[in-house]
């Protein structure tokens, strides 16, 4: 009897086992970029009923109307419950979670008949609420999914390597407005990068309204490189902008380029100039003229004027008075004066007098700036006599105005010849302990419509964002271009006009999104 039950039970095992493998099978297991740190998948699934509680507590409402609105998508109909524990879905905001989670961490749990998402705060919300989003099929991207829905069960515990993961576009050289900025804020937030910084002056043009000021927008938001759009962004535009951001999890980080690439102020108020117009190179342009061209570092205010201060406090204080994230960029870059250190020095203190963290390129570190001064790396080359949080940017990893695969037209690879690839920017190691996170730029030199700028920022971003939230035993190059691949169709559902990377085998919709016409040369 008892050799018979041991016989039966192993027989029965292996059918039960049998039938559990056909119906992995079945069930692909999603794609999640980035990787989160602890995926446990289970080998049976959760059914989508078409019927839904959201239950939330309190601080979760904008996690649950977030939900509903991507259930919204699918043919269950969702109502949404103040509770604990529904039988469906829950959203549990618990403030004791941060010492484990941190701030931006969560916990998601697919189980047979609930999903439960919980977190610290409503940023930990928001990313389990992403995760979910990539569990759940891409089609809810672009239309109702109103076959059956079945997401795998399994057991999701994340939280981000760095606090800082951001992107930067430059609106100065070419002008984008908010259209094209809350889109990118959108595909940001769905891999979970949470700082925009927007670089919104520069020699070519002025794009952010400064009241005290009228100028600066009348006259110096005309230019734009050739073929670039002009234009600036007025306060209520910016206001509106940053809530859309916020909303989702992103900081929008301000830049007034100062005391170089500072042309469109100089032409908008020449008494900022030196009288002798030494501290530009006329050939360039003289005010009242625009400036077109691409070159950089021929403009820089007259640093012995004690007037500039006025301007950078009240255009500063009008920036700081708009923005409610904790950080003011005052750029810094590519500029030589004697008086650069000092100058540098009292626009941190202008900053600090606003109640904002400083940050600057890596530049300023020349200077002995205070340690809550962050630094931006872009060429790695600056002498430091400083140790400050730094933002890695190093543009052989991090600049996506370069070309995605080398030949590639209008980009600019001034910093590699081959360009910045999938594989430059994925394999980045950060191994300087004050580095605080990573954010990749968008110079717009040569990027002179949305499509390009899409073409730039994407899938590139996507590697950044792992680099920035992935701890480096988590990461695997051959995994994530399998994953990478596999979110092709949603990011044609989301009209991301992506550089098709041809390390990637994309599962993509030809008929969709718009196709970059590179072609890549045989020996590539
Ligand atoms: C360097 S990076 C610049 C920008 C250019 C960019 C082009 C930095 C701080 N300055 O002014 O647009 O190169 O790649």
């Amino acid at each position: 009897m008892k050799t018979f039950n041991i016989r039966f039970s192993l027989v029965f095992l292996m059918f039960f086992q049998l039938g559990l493998s056909a119906q992995e099978s079945n069930i692909e297991k999603p794609a999640i970029i980035p990787q989160p740190a602890e995926v446990e998948w289970k080998d049976d699934f959760f059914t989508l009923q078409e019927r839904t509680v959201v239950c939330f507590n309190t601080g979760a409402e904008a996690s649950a109307a977030w939900l509903q609105r991507l259930l919204q998508n699918t043919y269950t109909q969702s109502y949404t419950m103040r509770g604990d524990n529904c039988n469906g879905f829950n959203l549990n905001l618990n403030p004791e979670l941060e010492e484990t989670l941190g701030k931006e961490g969560y916990n998601l749990d697919i189980s047979s008949s609930t999903v439960n998402l919980e977190a610290a705060t409503e940023a930990g919300l928001f990313y389990a609420i992403q995760t979910l989003r990539q569990i759940l099929p891409a089609g809810i991207e672009n239309e109702k999914v109103l076959e059956e829905i079945q997401l795998p069960q399994v057991s999701i515990t994340d939280s981000p390597r760095f606090a800082w993961r951001g992107t930067m576009l430059d609106v100065a050289r070419s002008f984008f407005g908010p259209d094209y900025i809350k889109k990118h804020i959108d595909r940001m937030a769905f891999y979970k990068l949470n700082k925009l910084h927007l670089h919104l002056t520069d020699d070519q043009g002025w794009r952010i309204e400064i009241k005290q000021k009228p100028k600066l927008t009348e006259l110096g938001s005309k230019g734009a490189v050739k073929g670039g759009r002009s234009g600036f962004l007025t306060q209520e535009e910016y206001k509106e902008i940053q809530e859309y951001a916020a909303a989702r999890n992103i900081v929008i980080v301000p830049e007034i380029d100062i005391p170089g690439h500072i042309y469109a102020a100089l032409m908008a108020y020449p008494e900022l100039n030196c009288d002798d117009l030494s501290n530009i190179e006329p050939k360039r342009a003289t005010p009242p003229q625009l400036f077109h061209g691409y070159e950089v570092g021929w403009s820089k205010f007259c640093l012995d004027k004690p007037e500039i201060y006025d301007f950078v406090s009240t255009v500063l204080g009008e920036v700081a008075e708009i923005t409610t994230g904790d950080y003011l960029h005052i750029g810094g870059d590519e500029i030589e004066d004697e008086r650069y250190k000092e100058f540098v020095i009292k626009a941190d203190s202008i900053v600090q007098g606003l109640g904002k963290t400083t940050i600057g390129w890596e530049e300023v570190t020349q200077a002995a700036v205070d340690s809550t001064f962050i630094s931006q790396r872009w060429n790695g080359k600056t002498k430091s006599v400083v140790k400050t949080p730094i933002i890695e940017s190093i543009c052989s990893s991090f600049y996506f105005d370069h070309a995605n695969v080398p030949g590639q037209e209008m980009t600019n690879n001034w910093c590699q010849e081959r360009g910045v690839s999938l594989k430059d920017t994925y394999t980045f190691k950060v191994t300087n302990p004050n580095t605080i996170g990573v954010e990749a730029p968008v110079w717009t030199e040569m990027v002179l419509s949305d499509e390009a700028a899409d073409d730039r920022f994407w899938p590139r971003s996507i590697a950044m964002a792992e680099v920035g939230w992935t701890k480096d035993e988590n990461k695997d190059y051959n995994g994530f271009l399998k994953r990478l691949g596999a979110q092709g169709l949603r990011l044609d559902f989301m009209d991301v006009n992506y550089f098709r990377s041809p390390e990637v085998e994309w599962n993509s919709d030809p008929k969709k999104g718009v196709f970059s016409d590179f072609m890549p040369e045989s020996k590539y």
